[in-house]
Formats: C-alpha cells, structure tokens, sequence
C-alpha cells in the first residue's frame, strides 16, 4: 500500500478535506518527488509555449500574472475579449500536450468521463495576483475544474455565485490539489496573494498553478 502510494507520487500524508459543497481539497496529493517530476514536465513544455501577459478585454490592461496552455485548447485574454484558441498567441504554433501524470490525475479525482482538453498554467512571481471572477467560458459545465498547486504558499479567496459572497478564505501549499465540481463550479473565487519565498520549488520564485478543465461537452 505505502508503495502504492509513493509510486504514484501521493503523499503518504495526503488527506481530503470537503471545504465547501462541490469543493474537494486533496492536501498535498503530489509529494516532493511528484512536484519536481510535474515542474520539470512543465519547464520542457514551456520551453516552446513560453510564458506570456495577457492582457484585460477592453481595457488592455496587462495581468499581473503570466500565463500558457497545455492540451488542444488553451485559455486567452486579450482586448477583444476571453475564449479557448488551439494556438500560443505569440509562437502561433499548437499548444503542447497535457502531461500523462496530469491525465492519470484528473482520472482519479474528477469523475468525469472525459478527459480535459485544457490544462491553463498560471505563473504567479511575487506580487501577483489574481481579482475574483466566475470560470465561465467552457461549454462543459457539468465537468469539474482540477487545480493544482507547486511552489510558494497562495492565499485563496472562495465565494458564491454571487459576487457579493460571503467568502472562505484558505491557504493552498505546493502539492495541493483542489476539485470544484457542482454546485462550485459557478462560484466566484481568486487569489489574494502570495506568500513570497515559502518555497524554492519553482525556479526563479513564485507559483505555479497548473488547471485542468473540459471546455466542449463530451
Ligand atoms: C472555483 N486560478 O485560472 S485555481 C483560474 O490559483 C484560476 O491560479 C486560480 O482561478 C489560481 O481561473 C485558482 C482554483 C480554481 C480554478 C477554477 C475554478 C477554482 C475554481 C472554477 C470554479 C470554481
Ligand atoms: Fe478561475
């Protein structure tokens, strides 16, 4: 059983903590070994679909976070507006594919028979931030987001499907990962801050948040 488990890069101190109703919070599902394999799975990714700002609709605003895709759908924001593109906006070319341990990983705590066509990588340096919002953009409504978290601690900030909440706020840690399924999927949620120099998981510093998502209906 230990063996299992280490094979499979889950923590032997993994443990489920129900936050919310739709909501699944596996704390450290991914050990240290599964979180280097993950973090250089995503470094050859992003050697060719680099990192880049996006930028606000209509404002053309330019995030605080950076961003790329893997799978055949990416997720983009730019002045005309947000939507799922099968291109990098820079490279033009296709986005890579979804790492198999990332595959095996929404298998095992989604429960949806299909397997996600986004995997959006979220790269926070210091500082950066990310405003509530509603994941609203995916067709495939009935499907759960899985979110993964590596490197610096995240203050994370969950609500309701109104904007007004109330909120739950919680930490998440490198190796956690988060299910929002149901009645959640609609919830507004962000992230308020990161905790700078918490871990050196990342090169350069900072976080990554890698989330898997269906976008077509099945
Ligand atoms: C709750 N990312 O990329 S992941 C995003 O940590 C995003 O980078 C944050 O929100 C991050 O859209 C939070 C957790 C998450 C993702 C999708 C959700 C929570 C969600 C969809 C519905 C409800
Ligand atoms: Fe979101």
């Amino acid at each position: 059983m230990l063996v299992g488990c280490l094979r499979s890069g889950i923590g032997p101190l993994t443990a489920r903590i129900d936050i919310a109703p739709g909501i699944v919070l596996w704390r450290r599902r991914l050990d240290e070994d599964a979180q280097r394999d993950l973090i250089r799975e995503v470094a050859v990714r992003t050697a060719a679909a680099p990192f880049y700002r996006p930028t606000m609709p209509r404002s053309g605003k330019p995030f605080s976070v950076e961003e790329t895709n893997f799978g055949t759908l990416g997720w983009v924001s730019d002045a005309s507006g947000y939507r799922y593109q099968t291109e990098h906006p820079v490279t033009r070319e296709a986005w890579p594919p979804i790492p198999d341990s990332l595959l095996a990983l929404w298998s095992e705590v989604s429960g949806y028979p299909a397997a996600p066509e986004c995997c959006l990588v979220n790269l926070y340096r210091a500082g950066a931030r990310m405003g509530a919002h509603q994941d609203r953009d995916e067709n495939a409504l009935d499907a759960p987001v899985v979110s993964i978290s590596l490197g610096d601690d995240a203050v994370f900030r969950i609500g309701t499907e109104s904007r007004r909440g109330p909120w739950q706020i919680s930490r998440l840690r490198s190796g956690d990962v988060l299910v929002f399924g149901g009645v959640a999927r609609r919830a507004f949620h962000g992230i308020d801050r990161i905790c700078a120099a918490t871990s050196s998981l990342v090169p350069g510093g900072g976080r990554l948040n890698l989330t898997l998502r269906r976008v077509r209906q099945a």
